[in-house]
């Protein structure tokens, strides 16, 4: 065991081939450059854990402020200690010291902590499984041609997707700045429906500011078409319009995703009876740490929780615990090439196999990082050291 002496941040250029739009949603898109962002923790043996970031989310002022305090001197194994050190800084940080900079630290200290002892990191967490089934989770609607701009766009790239060896697929539909609304969501799911016919599990993730009325139309179509969950269609502060709406529906209500409040926000859903699958996102919800607390609270309650978003942090929860069925394989589209990693990895750590991902076998989270296209590319080095 041994003290953190260095937390860096290592701004890179890497190539993307999507966009993003004004509303956050990604789309296909031709090969740009774009900026990524690489937090190590390195402690006194020299072992370093690391995450892939954006520069936004750790940002120098965060390193130096936030980081940095938190966790230079401190015992680099004591991962549960050190994310309550850290989220304890969020409350007077002004909303500086975010919930996704919060997970990165967690997750690269997970990291480390796998290396040091040469286990990945859903292994040293419970090992509860070496596969999951994947579903196929779409990109948002669009208005491109052959994409995803019509019902019989998604009835095709369904069709494709069981091809390729998914047996669940879910829709995220359309979103603003597109024209979105509960007619064409419908439409959209009916012709998955009878594309896939009834034996593929479809989910659906539509716009996420419809009103109660429009949410229930849209989950009463949902009924009929046998979909295995309805998620985020309205707004998630309100818990109380997701009870309602959990109340009137046989389709499983799952939530919350964005929701803020990390595991104590899912344990005031699951008492409220505001969802029938939980639901929590590595990235989004404060880490592996958090996470995993509420997957354990999900099972105590005889629950499925189900991780939000793909990726190693992802992984690390579905493999150490039981109570959730899938991974979020995504986003993908008709014009997207999943399987290609980025050129600043080697490979990606969710390749499919027969509808199903295997857990990494690596020490650590398991991402396959290339350091010297990083080191090659870095355009800034943001750095808090012990001495
Ligand atoms: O609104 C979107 O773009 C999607 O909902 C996106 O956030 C996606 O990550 C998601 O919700 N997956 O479940
Ligand atoms: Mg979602």
């Amino acid at each position: 065991m041994a003290v953190i002496e260095r937390v860096v941040v290592t701004v890179f250029t890497t190539v993307t081939h999507s966009y993003v739009d004004e509303h956050g949603h990604r789309h296909p898109g031709p090969p740009r450059e774009v900026t990524e962002a690489l937090l190590t923790i390195t402690d006194a043996d020299g072992a370093s854990g690391h995450c892939l970031t954006k520069p936004d989310t750790v940002r120098e002022a965060v390193v130096s402020g936030y980081l940095g305090p938190a966790l230079l001197g401190e015992e680099g194994f004591d991962r549960e200690r050190l994310w309550h050190r850290m989220a304890r800084r969020q409350r007077g940080s002004q909303g500086a010291f975010s919930d996704r900079a919060l997970s990165a630290a967690d997750q690269a200290l997970w990291d480390l902590a796998g290396r040091r002892l040469g286990l990945p990191v859903w292994r040293l967490l419970g090992g509860a499984r070496a596969e999951v089934p994947a579903y196929a989770s779409t990109m948002c609607g669009d208005d491109i041609p052959g994409g995803l701009a019509t019902p019989e766009d998604y009835a095709n790239f369904a069709k494709e997707l069981v091809a390729r060896g998914y047996r669940a697929i879910k829709l995220h539909t359309w979103m603003p700045p597109l024209p979105h609304g509960v007619d064409r969501d419908i439409a959209a799911c009916t012709a998955v429906r009878e594309a896939v016919g009834p034996d593929i599990e479809l989910m659906l993730d539509s716009y996420h500011w419809y009103s109660r009325s429009e949410a229930l139309t849209l989950g009463r179509a949902l009924d009929e078409l046998g979909f295995a969950w309805f998620e985020e269609p309205m707004e998630e502060a309100s818990v109380q319009s997701y009870r309602w709406l959990a109340e009137q529906l046989r389709t499983p209500i799952i939530g919350p995703e964005t929701a803020w409040g990390k595991h104590m926000a899912r344990a005031e859903w699951v008492v409220a009876g505001a969802c029938d699958i939980l639901r929590v996102g590595v990235v989004g919800s404060g880490g592996i740490t958090p996470a995993l607390k509420a997957v354990h609270l999900a099972e105590s309650f005889g629950m499925d929780c189900e991780i939000h978003g793909n990726g190693s942090g992802a992984l690390a929860v579905i493999g150490a615990t039981l109570s959730g069925r899938w991974y979020e394989r995504g986003l993908l589209h008709p014009h997207s090439d999943y399987d290609t990693p980025p050129p600043h990895l080697r490979s990606i750590v969710d390749p499919l196999v027969d509808g199903k991902v295997r857990m990494p076998t690596a020490p650590g989270l398991g991402d396959d990082i290339d350091h010297d296209y990083i080191a090659a590319r870095t355009v800034a080095t943001w750095e808090s050291r012990l001495r």
